[in-house]
């Protein structure tokens, strides 16, 4: 049972208040009312539930607290502070500051103790649902290692976005019984109340998708420790409590309402809510010693834990994700199908690799061969059908990526990549390793036509900042991009594969390199650079062209991000100065513009007819791509 609640905790949640009224107020800009509203929540969570050490925040034994609501940012560094991760009252003072500890909104890799990057509602309540299954999963597979819950504070927004319909949905079909959300139901939003947009029953919905569900006043803690209490002990199902709070609790004039939401009170309501509040009107960032002491207290709850967990487990129990040796290539192949043999051989050297499919997984080729599927009866499972909830799948996939001790990809095909977007970039800007897996990827797949066929696709991947996007030629550019995609720790891949069979004509070693020439010339007149399907285009446009005595190189580039990231002297290997370049890919040419000056492509929907039909229909050839070369050449 909880401990009893101690005489200062009043003072507690009101310094917790005091101390989001006043970085809002120095940084003239952030969400003071979410936090005044839900510091009773946190510190029943913190002071009596969570299992955390601030001085070992990687402890991979931890409970995960995931602030969905990062605009609630100011909560979170307060209990991080408060409880003594390595924050400080300064670090609160200069919060939302260039080089601060104290963004915005929270970021993993930049707050100690931050977990992950929220702020885009609906996705910290999704990819805490990937956390939960990963810690089912190593429980089970390494009995006595993991034993530990996650958190959630989930706001009206993230309730209300379809991505958590999606996660708590599956959630629910997975029982994932060590789940507890708090949902601060304070009724208002950015607009106003919630009753303009907003009047499904929240609790029978989620009741619908198999949670237990409660519902308690959010600034009473005992009930709120009840609650959890009781969620605990529930065993077959997640948990979401309700919890009736009231924004900007404490401040007179604005409390209650969506102007408590998302700037600074002012002075003089500030003044207003210290008094209410019983917090000193002369001072700001006010902690004293006994509301300290009691968080420095609950910071060390678990201290004696964590040493006996590394004394027993040791410092370093992640696993290494592996891809077996090249396999033969000898025929033809879609790369979607060498794709299914990279991700067999990976699961075949790595026990914590899952794979999963938003109900593709025969035509993305994701399954793991033999393997069960991942489910409450079976939480080793290792394939993931996560139903057709590719937005979901893909914040749960990266919550698996997050937890540690796993590696999860997931596919689809690349025209629903865009249902992925958001939790793409967040892993991206979470320097989160997830594996994308997209086939489908061009008018390549043919007959399904232009609801199903990719053309912008591609080129929008690359554009988001530190997404390392494969498109390989080949079975063997195939194999160097899983290699490549496994062994980087610092952000996601996603590898862009085809229906459709391709002949086999690369090289694995220099395709790990992003870019290399797959026909060489000591003096070239033109470049052909093609991705994935189109690198047999520009091959035999070289043909076309060296029997009229052109020398053509041609260049496979399966990853832009890889090949940029090489050095200048070898860059000029492959694209030799000033030798003009053309660029055949089927899909939009804007961007191609980086390296090409000619650029054969598709700026336009495609087709439902069979895919060289449309090739040639659309002048994706080897024809086409010689014309540009000529007419480059003979201007040059
Ligand atoms: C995907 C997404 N859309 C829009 C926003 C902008 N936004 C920030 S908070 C918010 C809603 C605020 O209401 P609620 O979630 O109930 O939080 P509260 O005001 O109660 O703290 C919105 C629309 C966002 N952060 N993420
Ligand atoms: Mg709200």
């Amino acid at each position: 049972m909880p401990n009893a609640i101690v005489a200062n905790d009043q003072l507690c949640v009101n310094v917790i208040r005091g101390l989001a009224m006043d970085a809002v107020e120095a940084a003239g800009s952030g969400h003071p009312g979410m936090p005044m509203g839900c510091a009773d929540i946190a510190h029943v969570l913190w002071t009596q539930f969570l299992k955390y050490d601030p001085r070992s925040p990687e402890w991979p034994d931890r409970d995960r607290f995931v602030l969905s609501a990062g605009h609630g940012s100011m909560l979170l560094y307060a209990m991080l502070y408060l409880t003594g991760y390595d924050l400080s009252l300064d670090d609160l003072r200069s919060f939302r500051q260039w080089g601060s500890i104290t963004p915005g909104h929270p970021e993993n890799g930049i707050t100690p103790g931050v977990e992950m990057a929220t702020g885009p509602l609906g996705q910290g309540v999704s990819t805490a649902v990937g956390m939960a299954v990963a810690e089912r999963f190593l429980r089970h597979s390494a009995p006595g290692m993991y034993d530990h819950r996650t958190y959630v504070i989930a706001s009206d927004g993230d309730l209300m976005e379809g991505i958590s319909h999606e996660a708590c949905a599956w959630a629910g079909h997975q029982a994932l019984d060590r789940l507890t959300v708090l949902y601060d139901d304070n009724r208002i939003t950015i607009d106003g109340p919630t009753s303009l947009a907003y009047s499904e029953d929240w609790g029978q919905r989620m009741e619908a998708y198999g949670w237990h569900v409660q519902k308690c006043e959010g600034n009473d803690r005992r009930a709120v420790a009840d609650a959890i209490q009781a969620a605990i002990e529930v065993t077959d199902r997640p948990s979401i409590i309700g919890c009736r709070t009231t924004i900007g609790y404490g401040s007179p004039g604005k409390g209650g309402t969506s102007s408590a939401h998302g700037a600074a009170l002012g002075a003089s309501e500030v003044l207003a809510a210290k008094e209410q509040l019983g917090l000193p009107t002369d001072l700001t960032f006010w902690v004293p010693v006994e509301a300290l002491e009691t968080y420095r207290k609950a910071g060390a709850r678990s201290s004696n834990e964590r040493e006996e967990w590394y004394a027993r487990w040791g410092d370093s129990p992640s696993p290494t994700f592996q891809l077996g040796p090249l396999p033969e290539f000898p025929k033809p192949e879609a790369t979607r199908n060498s794709s299914g043999k990279a991700i067999a051989s990976i699961a075949a050297g790595s026990e914590t690799f899952v794979s999963g499919c938003a109900d593709l997984a025969e035509s993305v080729k994701t399954n793991i061969p033999n393997e069960p599927a991942q489910s409450a009866s079976n939480p080793t499972g290792r394939n993931l059908f996560y139903g057709v909830r590719e937005h979901g799948m893909a914040a749960i996939s990266n919550g698996i990526n997050l937890h540690g001790g796993m590696r999860s990809a997931c596919g689809t095909f690349l025209v629903f990549s865009d249902y992925c977007r958001p939790s793409i970039r967040l892993a991206a800007l979470m320097h989160c390793p997830s594996l994308f897996v997209f086939s489908h990827d061009s008018i390549g797949l043919g007959e399904d036509g232009p609801t199903h066929q990719p053309v912008e696709h591609v080129m929008s991947l690359r554009a988001i900042p530190n997404l390392d996007v494969w498109r390989p030629a080949d079975g063997a550019e195939t194999w160097a991009a899983w290699g490549a995609a496994l062994a980087r720790v610092t952000g996601p891949s996603a590898l862009v594969l085809t229906r459709q069979s391709v002949p086999q004509l690369g090289d694995p070693t220099k395709a790990a390199l992003g870019g290399y020439a797959v026909r060489s010339e000591e003096r070239p007149q033109i470049v052909l650079v093609g991705t994935g399907s189109e690198v047999q285009v520009a091959l035999r446009a070289a043909e076309i062209l060296a029997a009229e005595g052109h020398a053509a190189q041609v260049v496979s580039l399966p990853c832009w991000e890889v090949f940029e990231r090489q050095s200048p002297e070898y860059k000029a290997t492959v694209f030799p100065e000033s030798v003009p370049i053309v660029s055949v890919e089927a899909g939009t040419t804007l961007g191609w513009q980086k390296y090409a000056r000619a650029s054969v492509g598709l700026d336009h929907f495609g087709a439902s007819a069979p895919a060289e039909r449309l090739y040639r229909e659309f002048g994706i050839t080897a024809e086409a791509v010689a014309d540009q070369a000529r007419r480059l050449i003979s201007s040059s």
